[in-house]
């Protein structure tokens, strides 16, 4: 298996997992057999704190002190966000999924359906989505900042010219996003390219089968407090935060 970007623990626990999950599989335990079957480009189970007793997710404390990020973002924003906005994704997401399979059972309104479904996919995407921002950031003294080096460089080279044009367009696709979104750098695996995206929400406008990389929560909660309207300059000090080494090891990990 390849590390799903987790650290050795999480990885070993993950292969644990896998031969439970085929053992289930024989014994035809559908449901047992399920959690080994994680995006393997994407997070891991750990990451996002999916708990299989429960079978609800779990806010994942943030990687590093609220403060760690100073000056470029404030430990108040940083923990209003996680505490409250993140976990408020995660909650929503729990709660779509408890509906849903309430729906199933016969215990709930079957005409709620196109509610429950687009919460689960607002919810589910703002708990992916703000779980790959905070690793996508580090301290600027701990490897936050700076350039890609190895693969990773070379491919963005290789898609938008430099490094400097990959900036430009990155910096000027989040800073315009309509509303309320993110900025992405995105893997699309049929042509092999790396591509900027924006997004609206925690969801709309992304281009289904391509994989983020590195994203940028633009919704104003993300930065309001120390930057007010200026969302470009938020932009511009978030540049000084991207974890590049953490971003070259899960495009490595696309193979
Ligand atoms: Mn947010």
């Amino acid at each position: 298996m390849t590390s799903y970007f987790s650290d050795d623990t999480s990885l070993s626990r993950r292969q644990a997992i896998a031969s439970i999950g085929a053992l289930g599989a024989a014994a035809g335990l559908t449901h047992a057999a399920a959690p080994h079957l994680t995006h393997r480009a994407l997070l891991s189970q750990d990451d996002l704190g999916w708990n299989e007793q429960t079978l609800e997710y779990e806010l994942p404390p943030l990687p590093y002190a609220p403060d760690a990020l100073e000056p470029y973002i404030d430990a108040q924003t940083m923990t209003i966000h996680h505490d409250k906005h993140h976990a408020g994704y995660v909650k929503g997401l729990n709660r779509a999924l408890a509906n849903l399979l309430q729906i199933r059972a016969g215990n709930a309104d079957a005409a709620l359906i196109a509610h429950w479904t687009n919460q689960l996919s607002f919810h589910g995407s703002g708990h992916v989505n703000h779980t790959l921002f905070w690793q996508g950031m580090a301290p600027p003294n701990k490897g936050g900042g700076g350039m890609p080096s190895g693969k990773l460089a070379a491919q963005i080279e290789r898609d938008f010219g430099s490094f400097e044009q990959f900036l430009a367009q990155f910096k000027a696709a989040a800073a315009s996003v309509e509303g309320s979104g993110w900025g992405w750098l995105v893997w699309e695996p049929i042509a092999r390219q790396l591509l900027v995206l924006q997004m609206e929400n925690q969801q709309k406008l992304m281009m289904t089968g391509v994989v983020p990389i590195l994203g940028i929560d633009v919704w104003e909660h993300a930065y309001y407090l120390r930057y007010q309207n200026r969302r470009a300059a938020y932009v511009d000090a978030f540049v000084n935060l991207i974890n590049w080494p953490w971003a070259q090891r899960r495009f490595e990990s696309l193979g």
